[in-house]
C-alpha cells in the first residue's frame, strides 16, 4: 500500500527518577548520601532514508513511543538512558504539528479528499516543523525528558542526610501530520492512458504497471534515468490527471503535490487522440489544471512528449500542437515501440544541466 499522508502521535521517554540512598560500608559509619540521577528519556527521531518510499509503516503503527530512562541507583549510579526511537521516513517528508489534543484516530483507508485535506491543512495553519530533503537527515521530533536528581545533590553542611530527590522530566509528545512530497528532477503529467508508465519503463529501470485502462497507476513511482557520463536524473510517474481534477474528479489533485518538487514538468499527451480526444485541448486542459492547483507550478520549465506517434492521425495532430505552442519543445515518441527515447533523454539531460532551468524547486 502507498501512503503519503499520515497522522501520528509521538511521545518521547520520561527521564528516570533520582535515587535516595546512603553509603553503607564496613568501617565507614554515616557514609553520606549516594543516590544517583535518573537516566534521560529517549527521543523520537525522524530519519530520512532513501530506501523507504512511503509512509505505510506509520499507517500501521501511528503511535510511536521512545523508551523511558532508568531510575538512579545507590553508589551514585546513574540510571540507564532510554533508547531513542528512530522512525525511518522517505526523503521528501514534511512534518506539521497537528496538536488538537486528541489521540489519532485509525487512519482512513484512503487519505481524505484533497479539498478536505486542504481545509484541514488550513485549519492547522501551521508552518511545517521540518522538511527532510536529504538522505540521512535526522530531526528530533520529541525530546526525551531529563533524568531526576539523586539525593547526593541535596547534601549540604546543614542537610547531611538528605532525603530529597527529583522525578525525571516528562518527554515531549504531540500529534503530527507527516506528508510526503516526492522529490524528483522531472515529473510526468498527463491524462490517463497517455502512456506515462510505458515511457518510464522505456527510459528507466522502474517497472510501473501498464494497461489499456485509465488510472492504472495509483500512486507516484520514481525511476532513475542514466545519462552518458555517469549522470543520472530521477523522474516521477504521477497518476493520470483529468479535466476537473481541481473539483476532485478522477483522482483529483491528490497526487499533484508530488510534482511540486519536480524541477521540470514533462507533459505526456496521446498525440493520436486515440480515445476521440483532441491532443491540443488535452494539453491546454492539463496546463489549466496545473495552474489551478498552484500558479507557481505553471511557471516551471516544461516540455511536451507527443506519445503514440505510431498510430494514425498522429502526424497531423503533432503539426497542430506545434503551431499552437511554437516556443515549446514538443518531442514525438512512441513509447510502445521505443522510438524517440534517445531524443527525450538528451533533451532532459540538456534541460537539467542548463543553468537557467536548473533552479531548485521551492522547498514546499
Ligand atoms: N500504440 C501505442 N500505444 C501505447 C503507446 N504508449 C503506451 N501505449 C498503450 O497505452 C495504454 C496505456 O499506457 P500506460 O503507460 O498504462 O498509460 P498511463 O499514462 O501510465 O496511464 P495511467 O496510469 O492510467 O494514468 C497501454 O495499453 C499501452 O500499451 C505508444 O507509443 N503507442
Ligand atoms: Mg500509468
Amino acid at each position: 500500500m502507498f501512503v503519503d499522508r499520515v497522522k501520528i502521535f509521538a511521545q518521547a521517554g520520561t527521564g528516570g527518577r533520582g535515587c535516595v540512598s546512603f553509603r553503607r560500608e564496613k568501617f565507614v559509619p554515616k557514609g553520606g548520601p549516594d543516590g544517583g540521577d535518573g537516566g534521560r528519556g529517549g527521543d523520537v527521531i525522524l530519519c530520512a532514508d532513501r530506501h523507504v518510499d512511503n509512509l505505510a509503516n506509520l499507517f500501521y503503527e501511528p503511535i510511536i513511543k521512545a523508551k523511558n530512562g532508568g531510575h538512579g541507583m545507590g553508589k551514585k549510579m546513574t540510571g540507564r538512558a532510554g533508547a531513542d526511537k528512530i522512525v525511518k521516513v522517505p526523503v521528501g517528508t514534511i512534518a506539521y504539528s497537528a496538536d488538537k489534543g486528541e489521540r489519532p484516530t485509525p487512519n482512513a483507508q484512503r487519505p481524505l479528499h484533497s479539498d478536505q485535506l486542504a481545509i484541514e491543512n488550513r485549519e492547522l495553519a501551521v508552518e511545517p516543523i521540518v522538511d527532510l530533503t536529504r538522505d540521512g537527515q535526522e530531526f528530533v521530533l520529541c525530546r526525551g525528558g531529563a533524568g531526576g536528581k539523586g539525593n547526593v545533590h541535596f547534601k549540604s553542611s546543614r542537610n547531611r542526610a538528605p532525603r530529597q530527590y527529583t522525578d525525571g522530566e516528562e518527554g515531549e509528545d504531540g500529534h503530527f501530520l507527516l506528508e510526503l512530497r516526492t522529490i524528483a528532477d522531472a515529473g510526468l503529467v498527463g491524462y490517463p492512458n497517455a502512456g506515462k508508465s510505458t515511457l518510464l519503463r522505456r527510459i528507466s529501470a522502474a517497472r510501473p504497471k501498464v494497461a489499456a485502462y485509465p488510472f492504472t497507476t495509483l500512486h507516484p513511482i520514481v525511476g532513475v534515468i542514466e545519462f552518458p557520463g555517469y549522470r543520472r536524473a530521477t523522474i516521477a510517474d504521477i497518476p493520470g490527471l483529468i479535466e476537473g481534477a481541481h473539483r476532485g474528479l478522477g483522482l483529483g489533485h491528490e497526487f499533484l503535490r508530488h510534482i511540486t518538487r519536480c524541477r521540470i514538468l514533462v507533459f505526456v499527451v496521446d498525440i493520436a487522440g486515440s480515445e476521440g480526444r483532441n491532443p491540443v485541448e488535452d494539453l491546454q486542459n492539463l496546463r489549466r489544471e496545473i495552474d489551478l492547483y498552484d500558479p507557481a507550478l505553471s511557471s516551471r520549465p516544461w516540455l511536451v512528449v507527443a506519445n503514440k506517434m505510431d498510430l494514425p492521425d498522429a502526424e497531423k495532430n503533432l503539426k497542430a500542437a506545434q503551431e499552437k505552442f511554437p516556443r515549446i519543445n514538443i518531442l514525438p515518441t512512441s513509447a510502445a515501440k521505443g522510438e524517440g527515447m534517445d531524443a527525450l533523454k538528451e533533451t532532459l539531460a540538456a534541460k537539467m544541466t542548463n543553468d537557467k532551468d536548473a533552479v531548485p524547486p521551492p522547498p514546499i
